[in-house]
């Protein structure tokens, strides 16, 4: 018997439920972005469009870019909705939708966000790209699978000790890009480090508006962090997600983020289109 009709869920035309997509809809190289307007941003640049479809914030372009097939889609914000993303387009290629039954030959995808954040340390200025060599899970989301083959504990455990991490918070995980992917995109232009996913935008990054936090010297334990020689270079809310259940479904997944605000020395870019426009084509040309 196949998986039941509540686990998952198709639309009446076929289509997989959040997403709308049908397998024929989606490439294997995808770039997913959090903002559903920076999809046009990217495919103003193909040569040829395919399929559009939109639901909710999840927005779905194919099309091809100097002669390579490449899908963009939007996640909207945060981890949540990276499980829904993953494993939806996980389904589409790795489930036959007919018989409801995982298919015996696996597809691998290329993942590649293409995002923006706020940088931790002062030597990674606005307007520069940061390359995820790891995403740090700090929201909990990835504690609902099991994570034992890509966990490493004692990265784990020193940040955990480096920043008194309380008990009563999801233990953080930490999870390796793909290293087939870092190699395509790495370059001079591109800083790297430990990118930490939060499950929130104010406190849970430790920004105080009118709430005072539940530990108030996160962020700086968070720079001075240090596992011989890796730091965390920045703060969003989707890498760790889209890393660790690429690295559970068997995807190549990369995460490259625009920084757009500096949260150790308080600035924010004058003119954050441009170097979000720069990572776009630094991106597309090196697919
Ligand atoms: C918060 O403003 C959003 O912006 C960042 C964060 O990860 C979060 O999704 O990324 P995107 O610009 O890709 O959405």
């Amino acid at each position: 018997m196949g998986i039941k009709d509540s686990e998952l869920i198709l639309n009446p035309d076929g289509s997989i439920y959040h997403l709308n997509l049908k397998p024929e809809n989606i490439a294997n190289t995808i770039i997913c972005v959090g903002d559903q307007n920076r999809v046009e941003k990217i495919t103003k640049h193909f040569d040829t469009i395919e399929f559009k479809t939109q639901k909710r914030e999840f927005k779905t372009q194919t099309g091809t870019y100097k002669d390579k097939r490449i899908t963009v889609i939007s996640t909207g914000i945060g981890p949540d909705n990276i499980d829904i993303v993953l494993n939806e387009l996980d389904a589409l290629v790795n489930i036959d939708l007919k018989t409801r039954k995982p298919k015996e030959k696996l597809t691998s995808l290329d993942i590649i966000r293409v995002g923006t954040s706020g940088a931790l340390q002062s030597n990674i200025p606005v307007d520069s790209f940061v390359l995820s060599s790891h995403g740090l899970d700090i929201n909990g989301m990835l504690h609902a699978y099991q994570i034992a083959p890509f966990s490493d504990s004692k990265i784990e455990n020193a940040f955990i000790e480096q920043t008194n991490w309380s008990p009563l918070k999801a233990r953080p995980i930490i999870v390796k890009n793909s290293n087939k992917l870092e190699k395509q995109f790495k370059s001079e232009q591109t800083h790297s480090g430990i990118t930490a996913t939060a499950g929130g935008f104010y406190g849970p990054q430790g920004r105080v508006l009118r709430l005072p936090l539940q530990d108030e010297s996160l962020n700086n334990n968070m720079d001075a962090f240090n596992f011989e020689g890796t730091y965390i270079s920045n703060f969003e809310m989707e890498t760790s997600a889209i890393y660790g259940l690429s690295k559970l479904l068997g995807h190549h997944a990369l995460s490259l983020n625009a920084v757009i605000a500096n949260r150790a020395n308080g600035t924010f870019s004058q003119n954050p289109s441009k170097i979000i426009e720069d990572l776009i084509i630094y991106t597309l040309e090196r697919i």
